[in-house]
């Protein structure tokens, strides 16, 4: 595999099965490709903020004997123009085709985070910032979550989702829940898509306004009466997300669309999920965070297991 951005990328390379199988391997003995990226660099570049994907993904390159380096764009280096043909007049010292050029000099694979700016929808979607990262690098890219996917993430929910539910094909239900502030749509496209190419039973429900882009439902129920949607779910999967119409609007703060006990209720004694951060009682209560039915704990853990299995194919094709 020479890049990870989505799961297109895994099905078109080395397939969604190897990586699944290599996902086992290393979850069952994380030291079984110790000496994979002996002597192999990870760069690690930040445009917004993280915790999850930054201490994972460090240490399934530590599992598999890779060096690390991290760089916080804008806080530990030069702020980035990402626009062509600006004249750098402003606030960025640096443009990224040179950045990303340097950094391919000094690295084997580099990963990066570049959230939706939610301003220009065609800008956004068009990956600009990475697909500039992956043309003037020259050496294989991975998502750390870009404008409109975390490849990462949706791969580490499958997992979860796997090892959790029994031989029937399960209820999967995405549902939007309140945010006081804009946030991307990538999680969800991302979710969306990952559990469409592993063919589970995916329903969506979010209120009127906040249809995801078409080319990521494809074949999901999209409904907008959250009950019915939950009625017999086997996952909850929780995601605030803001307007792709109305592009980065917030069109609805409803609590009522908050997860619940009496919203659990309704369901197949369903697995609650989130990829976290996630703001405690506004998205989802307590009582349900703190339940046995959460599983959001396990699901970050397996963020390791889908960094290991990432990284482990892209450095077998280098
Ligand atoms: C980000 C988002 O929704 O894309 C990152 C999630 C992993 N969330 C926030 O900014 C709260
Ligand atoms: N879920 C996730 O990607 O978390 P971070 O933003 O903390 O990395």
């Amino acid at each position: 595999m020479k890049r990870f951005t989505s799961v297109h990328d895994a099905a078109h390379s080395v397939g969604l099965d190897a990586i699944l199988e290599t996902s086992g391997r290393v979850a069952a003995d994380p030291w079984c490709y110790a000496d994979a990226g002996r002597r192999r660099t990870l760069g690690l570049l930040f445009f917004n903020p993280s915790l999850r994907t930054r201490m994972s993904t460090q240490k399934a390159a530590q599992l598999l004997g890779m060096d690390t380096i991290v760089m916080n764009v804008g806080s530990d280096s030069w702020t980035l123009e990402t626009r062509d043909g600006v004249v750098m007049d402003g606030g960025a010292t640096e443009h990224i085709r040179e950045a990303a050029a340097v950094m391919g000099q000094y690295c084997d694979i580099l990963g990066i985070r570049t959230f939706a700016g939610l301003k220009d929808r065609d800008f956004d979607y068009a990956e600009t910032v990475l697909e500039s990262m992956i043309t003037y690098s020259g050496v294989p890219v991975v998502s750390l979550e870009s404008a409109t996917r975390h490849p990462l993430q949706s791969l580490a929910d499958l997992i979860t989702i796997q090892s959790l539910v029994p031989a029937r094909r399960p209820k999967v239900v995405l549902t939007w829940a309140p945010h006081p502030k804009a946030l991307p749509q990538a999680v969800a496209n991302s979710f969306a898509e990952w559990m469409l190419a592993a063919n589970m039973d995916l329903v969506i429900t979010h209120p009127e306004g906040y249809e995801l882009a078409p080319e990521f439902v494809r074949g999901a129920t999209i409904l907008h009466d959250q009950d019915s949607a939950l009625d017999g779910a086997d996952i909850v999967y929780a995601k605030n997300w803001s307007s792709y119409q109305q592009y980065g609007a917030i069109l609805s703060k409803d609590p009522s669309w908050t997860i619940t006990p009496q919203k659990m209720a309704r369901t197949n004694h369903a697995r609650f999920m989130h990829c976290l951060p996630v703001r405690r009682n506004v998205i989802v209560t307590d009582e349900v965070l703190d339940s046995e039915q959460s599983i959001v704990i396990q699901q970050a853990a397996n963020r390791v297991v889908s960094a290991q299995a990432v990284l482990y194919h892209l450095l077998q094709a280098l």
